[in-house]
């Protein structure tokens, strides 16, 4: 297994529509097991196959307390949803970052599994939100997205700071400079 290296916004690569998988393969069952440990590790509680450069409509997910129910969705789709709700939001693309979403409270989804079996799920409370906010990050949207334009500029030009000051520490530049 390997541990996948997690885009972070405002990555162009997370804005992209990600295409339905045809049929399950063996390498998307590789990328599978891959996502799961990079999940486990970060820690969160869902990762979209878009957050680690995987262009594709494949999801996972646990919104369990010991990580021991284990969720892949793939070509999601939601065929009823009810009662709006609001949670605080976080997302392993946006780092150190938390708001209010405004979501449907409960879900009726319909995926296919790791074997490419069909199935419907219904979702309620973190499990919703979270499958909604996965399926978002398919299409290309991220959560920033719901919140003012203020909002969202002040986030970008914070991350946008750390990663290059990542790829560039004060500590190995030039005092002349
Ligand atoms: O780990 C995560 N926690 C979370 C909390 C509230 C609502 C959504 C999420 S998803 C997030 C992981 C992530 O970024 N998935 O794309
Ligand atoms: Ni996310």
């Amino acid at each position: 297994m390997t541990r996948l290296t997690i885009l972070e916004y405002p990555d162009p690569r997370l804005r992209r529509m990600a295409v339905p998988l045809a049929r399950v393969e063996k390498h998307h069952q590789q990328l599978i097991d891959d996502m799961f440990e990079t999940m486990y590790d970060a820690p969160g509680v869902g990762l979209a196959a878009p957050q680690v450069d995987a262009p594709i409509r494949l999801l996972v997910m646990d919104v369990s307390d010991n990580n021991d129910q284990p969720l892949v969705l793939i070509n999601p789709d939601i065929l009823a949803r009810s009662t709006p709700g609001t949670m605080r939001e976080g997302c392993l693309s946006v780092p150190g970052y938390f708001e209010e979403v405004d979501r449907s409270h409960e879900i009726t989804v319909r995926a296919l599994d790791r074997l490419g079996k069909p199935f419907e799920l219904q979702a309620e409370g973190l499990l919703a939100v979270c499958i909604q906010h996965e399926m978002d990050h398919l299409d290309g949207k991220l959560f920033v997205d719901y919140l003012t334009e203020l909002k969202r500029s002040r986030i970008r030009k914070k991350l946008e700071k750390e990663q290059r000051q990542r790829s560039q520490p004060k500590s190995s530049r030039s005092p002349a400079l």
